[in-house]
């Protein structure tokens, strides 16, 4: 839907700190307000930021739903995220207000795959807890039975939702010897699941039960959360690793502290959490953890190119025409 060109210079307002050049160009562009000290908005910050923006440029930390919408001014036409998944903005109610939402997909697929790719590698190799043995000064020295975990060549991964990451994900594991599952929505065109030569499951139980590792890269939506639900966990085999880059939201986060915590799997590697950025504290406890800071997507070049997504998005919508990655409640 083409919109109309925007006579004045509209005014965008941005949420947190995004890289310098960015910033500048967002301000050579148009009416730019940034947030240079990068305090996270309140709700109230948010509402008085929608009331008067044209454009808004919300991040993942940003809650943009309902409540937040229903006070929008009349100016604003255009939510551009700073990020790809879209479950902080309730797409429903900014479609019946007009307003438009775009993501910056693509230019993370890459770095969150090699994020994914670092935690099936690092849980059961132990690389955390290895570090945490040298830091804490008591290692003795090398021995044939320390430090031992479980080979990644030969094993299964089961991938949760097999888009850009999810296949990016694949290929990596291609190269490290490990066979490729997957389930999805749909299942994938025959030359990409012959090329990854990957077996569909058409039940997510099904494929769970047989895994070595799993890894969750689908995007949250309502029919995703909680798709690993305590019940799913407990079809995970004993020596399965868990691995999520997605959304915490995904994962019955408190379901899986107690599988953890029973030995009922083996470990897990996670980036993201159901109630960030707060930690089950079960989860901080666990040595079979391997804990990281939302940080799937966080190179500078990555950063730049969702900026440049960002602008793109922008501009497009400013001139009156359909911005390129313009998110509608049906993609999901
Ligand atoms: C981003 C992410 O850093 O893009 C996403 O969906 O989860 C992250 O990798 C974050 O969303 C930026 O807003």
């Amino acid at each position: 839907m083409a919109t109309k060109k925007m006579k004045r210079r509209p005014l965008v307002i941005v949420t947190r700190k995004l890289p310098d050049v960015i910033e500048t160009r967002l301000m050579e562009l148009f009416e730019t307000r940034l947030n240079l000290d990068d305090t996270a908005m309140s709700q109230a910050d948010i509402v008085k930021a929608v009331q008067e923006a044209d454009v808004l440029v919300p991040t993942v930390t940003d809650r943009i739903d309902a409540g937040v919408l229903s006070q929008a001014g009349e100016n604003l036409k255009l939510i551009a995220s700073f990020g790809t998944g879209v479950d902080h903005i309730d797409l429903a109610t900014a479609r019946s207000r007009g307003i438009s939402v775009t993501n910056t997909p693509g230019v993370l697929t890459e770095d969150t795959a090699d994020m994914t790719m670092a935690l099936i590698l690092a849980v059961p190799r132990r690389v955390a807890e290895g570090t945490r043995l040298v830091r804490s000064g008591e290692w003795t020295g090398w021995s044939p039975t320390s430090m031992l975990g479980h080979r990644i060549g030969g094993k299964r991964l089961g991938i949760l939702g097999m888009g850009r990451i999810g296949t990016a994900v694949a290929q990596r594991a291609r190269g490290f010897g490990v066979s490729i599952h997957y389930h999805n929505r749909r299942r994938v065109h025959p030359e990409l699941e012959a090329e990854l030569e990957a077996t569909y499951w058409e039940s997510i139980d099904q494929m769970l039960a047989h895994m070595d590792i799993v890894s969750v890269n689908c995007p949250h939506t309502p029919a995703t959360f909680h798709l690993l639900s305590a019940r799913r966990l407990k079809l995970l085999r004993p020596q399965a690793y868990l691995v999520n880059t997605s959304r915490g939201e995904v994962i019955d986060e408190n379901a899986l502290a107690r599988a953890l915590e029973a030995g009922a799997i083996a470990g897990a590697g996670l980036d993201v959490y159901e109630h960030e950025p707060a930690i089950n504290p079960k989860l901080l406890k666990l040595d079979n953890v391997v804990l990281l800071p939302h940080m799937g997507s966080a190179t500078i070049e990555g950063r730049i190119d969702m900026g440049e997504k960002v602008i793109i998005n922008i501009k497009t919508f400013v001139d009156g025409h359909t911005p390129p990655d313009r998110v509608l409640e049906t993609m999901f």
